[in-house]
């Protein structure tokens, strides 16, 4: 009797019957109890790092117990293969993009079947596979026909490393998602999806999705951030101008003391025309136009008063207007009342221009005065010198208020959200192209169907600077009306590789289908997915853009199910040394030297016995030869 098993040998001939056996190949049987077990399929970076053999052990483990239990499962793997890193590689060493990616894919798949992972790979989809971005630009169309994709010119996030634009849940902390450069702003013209339309039943559904752990059901909850408040139409006490703002706190209205409008804001220049302010306000204007929204909001606050007053309509009182960093146009009205005494930004920067405190709000057990305030008071309290509404509790203040607010004319209540619509368009090359057409006489023309997909040509330069190679390859410029056949120009602009993402997991259910994005028979019978695994980092990004994409599919007929995935499990990190298991931060440990080393068994039992799946596990390699020597025991006992 060995001691030790032979791990290679085992592993090699298993792993070749389950291929040949064609054992993981699943079909739809209705009838049949299903289970649909799925884990993000990853960037084809190059090789496959912890993190990832973490994300799939976990999934394998549940899809083999579930099939041992006799559920017909459903355990599909494939690449979200757009992106940037491609284009990199090409730009840096001249390799192709798709050459670079397919031979990733390769690599991984490879390094996938020796863990041993039982993925039906005849369901394999490759995003950058015209066959499958043929159905990502159909669904472009269906958004379109639908009034949920528009172009239209606005503020929007720039990173100058990528050179491309970025969605609003791709800036983290105001960096590129990423590279981690600094985001700047630009106006442009932009494909956007109205994901806004569907922000009510994206909030309301969270409720349904108990499967889901709660951390991440309220980042989606924060990020969709609904608020409800009241718009309330100051007066421009010269030009005569309503400027309304947007307040959750109505019940602090005889508190404000100033307003303050965004630098953007469409009056400003009118107000300090031809006044002893108009330079300083201009000047400071165009500085600000250039700041990222974080470098604004983070900063000092920092203002200027544009000699111009306006007219609170429930006192009459006269209010100085400023203009200041920290109020966004793209918010609520790009106007704020003042409220230094209950709002910390305000006296924060009230106590930085001199401007009067004043409280309206007081603390029950400790009274404040407006002088001695360090911190404004932004709890609820019985409203004090609130004209009629004095002695009145703040909530039910905030009630009457806005009733009162709406019987006189002076504003209406207001729903508030967050949530921007996603901003789709890209200025790279290696995603799926818009297919859109622009025409002198017709304007933007969708590409018909039957002429999808719009291929990417792959002959065209790439340079480390300047426009997308698209933008310059007449071949793929220059094409006809499908409208008028006059000569025309196409887009040039690629689709997020978000977008991508946000359908893959209904392509599994008809992988090679021809005729449409996914057999709405087969996905009838695999939807929903039954147990999602992945990283935490997309709770706002992929998690939210799937579960509207699925909400439009439902609109349309298409999926019978509003949400996409029943249960969500985000694993933990792979930590080494105290600090995240990463290139950067040289403490990795490859996956393909421990399957040498030890076998996959001895990797995967590891990585599930070392820490509960979603906590973070902690890379020990005793712990790894423990896990080896258990193995060993194990088979001498069976042996
Ligand atoms: C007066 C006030 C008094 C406020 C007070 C708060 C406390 P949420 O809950 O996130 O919707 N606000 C409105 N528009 C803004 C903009 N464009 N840029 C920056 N700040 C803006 O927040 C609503 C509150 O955010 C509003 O209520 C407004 O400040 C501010 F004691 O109005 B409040
Ligand atoms: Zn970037």
């Amino acid at each position: 009797m060995a001691d030790t098993y032979d791990f290679q040998t085992i592993e090699r001939k298993w792993q070749a019957y389950w291929e040949k056996e064609r054992i993981y190949r699943t079909t739809a049987a209705p009838g049949q109890r299903k289970y649909y077990c799925l884990e993000m399929y990853p960037y084809p970076s190059g090789k496959l790092h912890m993190g990832h053999v973490r994300n799939y052990s976990i999934g394998d483990v549940i899809s083999r117990l579930r099939r041992m239990n006799g559920w017909n499962v459903i355990h599909p793997m494939g690449w979200d293969a757009f992106g940037l890193p491609a284009e990199n590689a090409a730009i840096e060493r001249g390799i192709h993009p798709a050459r670079w990616t397919w031979d990733n894919i390769a690599t991984m798949k490879a390094q996938m079947k020796q863990l041993g992972f039982s993925y039906d790979w005849e369901r394999e989809v490759a995003t950058c596979d015209p066959v499958y971005y043929k159905w990502t630009q159909w669904l472009f169309l269906l958004l379109y026909k639908r009034g949920l994709a528009y172009r239209a010119e606005a503020a929007v996030n720039w990173c100058p490393s990528c050179a491309t634009v970025l969605a609003n849940e791709q800036v983290k902390d105001g960096r590129c998602w990423r590279c981690d450069a600094l985001v700047e702003r630009k106006q442009l013209a932009q494909w956007f999806f109205k994901i806004t339309a569907y922000a009510d039943r994206l909030l309301e559904d969270l409720e349904q999705l108990d499967g889901w752990p709660e951390r991440v059901r309220v980042m989606q909850k924060n990020w969709i951030g609904r608020s409800d408040g009241v718009e309330i139409d100051f007066r421009a006490e010269k030009t005569g101008d309503l400027i309304p703002v947007f307040t959750t706190r109505q019940d602090t209205i005889y508190g404000v003391t100033y307003l303050v409008l965004a630098p953007e804001h469409p009056l400003v220049e009118k107000l300090v025309r031809g006044t002893a302010y108009e330079a300083e306000v201009l000047a400071f204007v165009r500085r600000m136009a250039h700041l990222s929204e974080l470098a604004r909001t983070e900063q000092e606050k920092e203002g200027v008063f544009t000699g111009a007053y306006a007219l609170n309509p429930l006192n009459n009182e006269r209010v100085p207007i400023w203009i200041a960093n920290y109020v966004l146009m793209d918010y609520g009205t790009g106007a704020v009342m003042g409220v230094p005494g209950h709002d910390q930004r305000d006296l924060e920067f009230a106590r930085q221009y001199n401007l009067p405190v004043r409280i309206v709000i007081q603390n029950e057990s400790r009274s404040l005065t407006a002088d001695s305030l360090t911190a404004a008071y932004v709890d609820d309290g019985p409203m004090v010198d609130s004209g009629p509404f004095t002695g009145m509790y703040s909530r039910e203040g905030r009630a009457a208020i806005a009733d009162y607010i709406e019987q006189h004319g002076y504003g209406r209540k207001r729903r508030q959200y967050r949530l921007r619509d996603w901003l789709v368009s890209r200025q790279r090359y290696w995603g799926a192209p818009i297919p859109i057409v622009y025409c002198h006489a017709c304007g933007i023309v969708p590409v018909p169907e039957d002429q999808l997909p719009v291929l990417l040509p792959e002959d065209v330069e790439f340079k480390p600077e300047g426009p997308s190679p698209l933008a310059t390859c007449e071949e793929f410029v220059n094409t006809t009306c499908p409208q008028c056949g006059a000569p025309a120009r196409r887009e040039t602009d690629t689709m997020d590789t978000f977008v991508d993402s946000s359908w893959y997991f209904l392509r599994y259910a008809s992988p090679r289908d021809e005729r449409q994005p996914f057999d709405p028979e087969k996905v009838k019978y695999w939807m929903p997915v039954d147990q999602y695994i992945g990283g935490i980092e997309h709770a706002v990004l992929h998690l939210l853009y799937s579960r509207f994409f699925t909400k439009v599919l439902y609109d349309a007929g298409y999926v019978h199910v509003t949400e996409p995935f029943q249960r969500l499990l985000t694993q933990g990190m792979v930590i080494k040394d105290g600090a995240k298991m990463s290139k950067s931060k040289g403490n990795v440990v490859s996956p393909e030297d421990i399957v040498r080393q030890y076998g996959a068994d001895t990797a995967r039992v590891f990585i599930l016995f070392a820490a509960p799946p979603e906590k973070d596990l902690d890379w020990s390699d005793q712990g790894v030869q423990g896990a080896h020597r258990f193995l060993n025991r194990v088979w001498r006992l069976v042996d």
